[in-house]
């Protein structure tokens, strides 16, 4: 076991905080396992008491709300849903492969992982306390704080408040059927189904009705797309564009990239997700660099918030051989050919064309 009970061979960027991904096939199943879940940190993990733990609902509301975890549980409905989580930087490192990005990890295709998650639904609650009609955003604080941020501070987000009613967004204590690990958020986090991960705050102790979107930094400076000539460490609060929901994505996990195998019918399987109300319609598959494709089958969805495996088989011949896929969703819109257009100071949202390189023999 690692680190936080994750499995020996996560790759682990960071230690402190600690950051770390599986290797591709931690990813192979329709759920991810708790100890192969990507795990993202902008600052030490803390270690909240369940039985202390206490949710403060506040701002534009009616009844201002303190809610213990029993509170939580008794008081409203249980819901559970399948959700994938995915970072803003996963796949960073095909942007890397463009152009260096100081200070940023070098996130694989691994910064993506999926669970069963129970809680109750974050608009029941708002509505217990009576959100006022000039609601515009629900902000979510956590107690970790972050010596990443400028100045260093607790970790905070906000969704707008349609998000926020909607009723797959969590208040969770669950994770596959299992109470919420420390490292995950527990008590209790918020899961934003169809946004970046960096909305589902962990450690939730604070959400506030506000007419403005959060000032926390992690709102208002980072998680922003910047211009590629831009500064980043000049970037201030409502630089650049806010991420919110998820870019059409898809990757190859088996085989593994730079390995060797067998001549003939080989099975290619990876995984595919398209943003918020979009669904993946189509992944296809290239052995000569996009000129023609072939169209893998796609497994159903565990939710109309879960990533979709894929599989095709080819038939390949020794040599070195170049995969090449491409996802495109239900509105037609596919994923762009490469990573140099989408370069950018943070390096977020690289949802280019995946490749797979394998020496056949
Ligand atoms: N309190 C808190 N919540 C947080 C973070 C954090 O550092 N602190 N990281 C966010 C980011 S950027 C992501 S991608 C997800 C990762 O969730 P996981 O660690 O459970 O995979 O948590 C989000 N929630
Ligand atoms: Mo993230």
């Amino acid at each position: 076991m690692g680190q936080f009970g994750k499995r020996d061979d996560m790759v682990v960027h960071e230690s402190e905080p600690y950051n770390a991904e599986p290797p591709r096939s931690g990813l192979l199943g329709a759920l991810t396992e708790e100890s192969s879940f990507y795990s993202r940190n902008h600052g030490p993990i803390p270690q909240l008491d369940a039985a202390t733990w206490r949710l403060t609902v506040d701002g534009l509301v009616d009844h201002e709300l303190v809610l213990s975890l029993i509170e939580l549980r008794e008081q409203f409905a249980e819901r559970s849903l399948v959700a994938t989580l995915q970072c803003a930087g996963n796949r960073r490192s095909g942007l890397l492969e463009v152009r260096d990005i100081p200070g940023e990890d070098p996130w694989g295709s691994g910064a993506t992982s999926t669970a069963h998650w129970t809680g109750v639904a974050l608009a029941d609650v708002l509505s217990a306390a009576g959100l006022h009609a000039d609601t515009r955003h629900v902000a979510f604080a956590a107690p970790d704080v972050s010596q990443l941020a400028k100045p260093p501070q607790p970790y905070g987000a906000s969704i707008d408040v349609t998000k926020a009613s909607r009723p797959e967004v969590l208040l969770a204590w669950a994770m596959n059927g299992a109470p919420l690990a420390a490292v995950h958020g527990a008590p209790v986090r918020v899961i934003v189904p169809g946004f970046i991960g960096a909305r589902s705050v962990k450690w939730v102790e604070r959400i506030t009705a506000q007419t403005e979107p959060s000032e926390n930094y992690f709102q208002a400076t980072a998680y922003r797309m910047l211009p590629a000539d831009a500064d980043p460490g000049a970037a201030g609060p409502g630089d650049g564009i806010s991420l919110t929901s998820l870019a059409l994505n898809s990757a190859i996990l088996s085989p593994d990239t730079g390995t060797t195998v067998a001549a003939g019918p080989t099975e290619i399987t990876g995984y595919a997700l398209a943003g918020d109300e979009r669904v993946v319609a189509r992944l296809d598959v290239s052995q000569d660099e996009g000129r023609t494709w072939v169209q893998a089958d796609l497994d159903e969805p565990e939710s109309a918030w879960s990533w979709q495996h894929w599989r095709t088989t080819l038939d390949l011949a020794p040599g070195q051989v170049r995969i090449t896929v491409r996802a495109w969703d239900s509105t037609a819109a596919a994923q762009p050919e490469s990573p140099r257009h989408l370069w950018n100071p943070k390096g977020y949202v690289n949802n280019s064309w995946d490749r797979l390189q394998l020496t056949v023999v």
